[in-house]
């Protein structure tokens, strides 16, 4: 088969041979993603422990809790230990193995109560992402922030390993998955010619695109669908003047539309498709906490907001944050953020 990534630009060759030797015999490995795993998590969980079992090595996918039911059909997912339903042995398999994998995530806080086991590993851990500011505990990286998705860099690091016949068709879906949730299916300005060179090389491989878009975006359940019309007529601000809109649904109007994982996934997006607006908040009310989503379009910082006033982060036009304040104070104090946002806007215009 043609390969026409020899080499993804973001991706070093001496980062690639760190990787290498560590891999070099059969290890215990436990691979991990971040908590509320998206496409991009579980999409780089599967396709890298499948490659790693392929491989020789005794690989586990560990995430902190399941991914939604829009991701059930992919490829593997029965296998994934989550450390929510079985923390013994979750833990166990963290606190036994030689080498771990943090995809798609660069601080332990992002494990939510599956952070202390992660910290206390013996192993050497491995990292492969695309968010800005990683921590230090891994002794081999693959890093780039400038990248759409960690699948992309991933299916850099496996070609990378194992050639390009180490990918199996079961292995793309999984980072094709990936590369197109993490990227607004192929939009967004992170996309670069070498995203798109990967997904040819998939699709010439005997990738089948159009189910995966179909699993994904057309099988949605209709209280979704009404979840997400309730939040769009009922529940919408839009703030012309600081060229801002806001969506909000507390824990009552869930229940109303039996709310299950995933179900406001993109939602922020619609907020933020409006004419006129560039910056789109998400506050949604759920168990203790209080969390949120900002997206920004151009040079406004979605993660600086988001880091300035609600601790949060992420990239620069999609962030997140989570809170233990009221959602009324959240919502409060996001009203009377607006005025600044539109100041911030009209200056990098
Ligand atoms: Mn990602």
């Amino acid at each position: 088969m043609q390969n026409t990534i020899s080499m993804h630009p973001l991706v070093q060759d001496s980062d690639l041979a760190n990787f290498k030797a560590l891999l070099s015999s059969p290890q215990r490995i436990v691979v991990t993603s971040h908590r509320s795993p998206d496409g991009d998590a579980v999409g780089c969980a599967l396709a890298m422990c499948a490659f790693l079992v392929a491989e020789g090595h005794d690989a586990v996918a560990i995430l902190p809790d399941a991914p939604d039911e829009a991701l059930a059909w992919m490829p593997g997912v029965e296998g994934i230990v989550i450390f929510k339903d079985e923390t013994e042995r979750a833990s166990a398999l963290i606190a036994n193995a030689d080498l771990l994998f943090a995809l798609d995530y660069n601080r332990f806080e992002r494990l939510g109560p599956m952070a202390d086991p992660a910290r206390a590993a013996a192993g050497k851990w491995l990292l492969v992402d695309h968010h800005e500011g990683p921590d230090n505990f891994q002794v081999a990286q693959v890093h780039a922030a400038a990248c759409s998705s960690t699948a992309e860099l991933l299916y850099a690091v496996i070609v990378g390993l194992g050639g390009r016949d180490a990918v199996t068709v079961d292995m793309s879906a999984c980072l094709y998955t990936g590369m197109m949730t993490d990227t607004g299916s192929f939009r967004f300005p992170s996309v670069t010619p070498t995203t798109h060179r990967i997904v040819a090389d998939m699709i010439e491989s005997g990738l089948q695109h159009a189910p995966i878009h179909e699993h994904i975006h057309g099988e949605a359940p209709l209280d979704r669908l009404r979840l997400n019309a309730f939040a769009l007529n009922e529940r919408l601000e839009v703030f012309p003047q600081f060229g801002s809109a806001l969506i909000h649904l507390t824990a009552a109007d869930m229940d109303r539309f039996n709310h299950r994982p995933g179900y406001t996934e993109g939602l922020v997006n619609q907020a933020l498709g409006i004419q006129g607006i560039h910056f789109a908040v998400f506050v949604k009310e759920g168990g203790d906490r209080v969390k949120m989503s900002f997206r920004s379009i151009g040079e406004f910082s979605a993660r600086a907001f988001a880091e300035t006033h609600f601790n949060g982060g992420g990239h620069h036009n999609a962030a997140g944050g989570a809170t233990k304040e009221s959602i009324e104070v959240v919502l409060a104090k996001l009203r009377g953020l607006l005025p600044e946002v539109a100041e911030q806007l009209s200056a990098l215009a």
